[in-house]
């Protein structure tokens, strides 16, 4: 994305999107990290002359190792990948949870950072990269950890941001392989010649954002208050609140929230909800058949009757997902989705459902009074969703920006180079220059009330 950022403007232009595919090698569910990079080449290259700067995000808790030779050892593994099977549990047992909790302020998934190295083989391993990290050192040859990415590992420490050299001691883990800290707004470097030859952009500044795209989601919701709930919506649904301080209650950690690092500082108290991710897969299981008219469809299915638990991790991993949302009604004793409108309406609507379960525990277990909902993201494009998530929630809904983790990257940039202001102002700026739409919840909320009781019955 090329954007131009000013006073009052705002605007983003599309350089190139290509798909992210992983690859199952050996057994093994890999990125292709080199396809992703080789593409970022080629967007740079389509880029106009002239840029201020550029900065990298991505999806968090994945990395690559380095050598000592600063050589990428191998492909980075896909989180979604089962060689972290078991391993939380284990963890868990031997170091507790009250510790890690206390320590990283993270919810417990299986696939977060701490997880997958002890998983990994760290032998010839001199230096981890986070993903967007790994893409800066091969534009510049610097290294680094962006914080609000690292927050996602499971080594940061919550309280002081530094990495825990206890929780890392207690693990066995190398603390030579986390490289220094860096905020986002901070200079990362300039392209190298190799890049610079690639792209044509000679002494192009990298600037370094809020790295994970979550985290740069969040700074481009066009809240206007501080009572704001947000969903960051694709592949996942990250719904939360945001504060200045982190929640580290016993409650808090057993409903498996989340204190992540945002931009200035902030936390963005959250919790992952399997998103669209449910619909993708069954859409790839199907062929990939059309959307649009499969969502005018299933806007007509009779809703609340098919019900899955979207925070279920049986849905983590790729492949039969129709099948598994039956199977999974069917041990509920929920009525199983006939035909591919009542799947993505047993989707749409669990996914609502635990939009609305998230938003109220955020809003009990910080305190943070909620008044109005920002989804953000691709998911703001999907009215029923939209609708759906108001009703369910009892809120109204501001649906986008689409792209609002790009805006974020880019107002990180701009603040650094002077060109635009502090969260706030940036929130103004993207409110008064997106287009958004509002969504009023219909106020039958018994329906949901009762839906969501089924679906927390044990004996279902
Ligand atoms: C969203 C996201 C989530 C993170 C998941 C895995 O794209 O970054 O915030 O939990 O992907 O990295």
């Amino acid at each position: 994305m090329a954007a131009r950022v000013g006073p009052r403007t705002l605007e983003l232009d599309e350089l190139r999107r290509f798909p992210n595919r992983p690859v199952r090698v050996n057994g093994t569910l890999h990125w292709d990290v080199l396809g992703l990079y080789g593409n970022v080449l080629d967007g740079l290259r389509s880029a106009p002359s002239g840029l201020a700067s550029v900065g990298v995000d991505s999806w968090a808790v994945d990395y690559g190792l380095l050598d000592g030779s600063g050589a990428l050892l191998g492909n980075p593994v896909h989180y979604r990948d089962p060689r972290t099977d078991g391993v939380m549990e284990r963890i868990r047992a031997e170091v507790g949870d009250d510790l890690l909790y206390q320590a990283s302020g993270l919810q417990f998934l299986p696939f977060n950072t701490i997880y997958q190295l002890a998983a990994d083989d760290l032998s010839r391993a001199r230096t981890l990269l986070l993903i967007p990290d790994l893409l800066a050192y091969w534009l510049t040859g610097e290294t680094g950890a962006e914080r609000t990415n690292a927050s996602t590992t499971g080594l940061l420490d919550v309280r002081t941001g530094a990495w825990s050299n206890d929780l890392l001691s207690r693990l066995g883990l190398p603390a030579g392989i986390l490289p220094p800290l860096r905020d986002p707004g901070s200079p990362i470097g300039v392209l190298r010649p190799d890049a610079a030859a690639e792209t044509g952009h000679p002494g192009l500044p990298v600037v370094a954002v809020g790295s994970h795209d979550t985290a740069s989601a969040v700074a481009a919701v066009p809240a206007t208050t501080d009572r704001f709930a947000y969903i960051s919506c694709g592949t996942w649904s990250l719904v939360g609140v945001e504060l200045d301080a982190p929640v580290l209650t016993e409650e808090s950690r057993k409903a498996n929230f989340t204190n992540e690092g945002g931009v200035d500082g902030t936390v963005r108290y959250l919790r992952n909800v399997m998103g669209l991710w449910l619909l993708q897969e069954c859409l790839r299981t199907w062929g990939d058949p059309d959307l649009p008219a499969l969502l005018a469809e299933a806007a007509h299915v009779p809703g609340l009757r098919s019900l899955i638990d979207a925070g279920d991790p049986e849905f983590l991993p790729p492949g039969g997902m129709p099948a598994r949302i039956a199977a999974h009604c069917r041990r509920r004793g929920l009525p199983v989705p006939e035909g591919r409108a009542a799947t993505v309406r047993c989707v749409l609507d669990s996914l609502a459902l635990a939009h609305r379960a998230a938003i109220r525990q955020a809003a009990a277990l910080s305190g943070r009074d909620v008044e109005v909902v920002h989804l953000v993201g691709g998911g703001s494009r999907n009215d029923l969703l939209c609708r759906l998530t108001a009703d369910a929630s009892g809120l109204p809904v501001v649906a986008g920006p689409v792209e609002a983790t790009a805006l974020g990257n880019v107002l990180a940039q701009a603040r650094a180079l002077g060109a635009a202001g502090g969260l706030a102002e940036s929130r103004a700026l993207v409110a008064g220059t997106q287009p958004l739409r509002r969504f009023a919840p219909s106020g039958d909320t018994d329906r949901w009330d009762e839906a969501a009781a089924l679906l927390a019955s044990p004996a279902r």
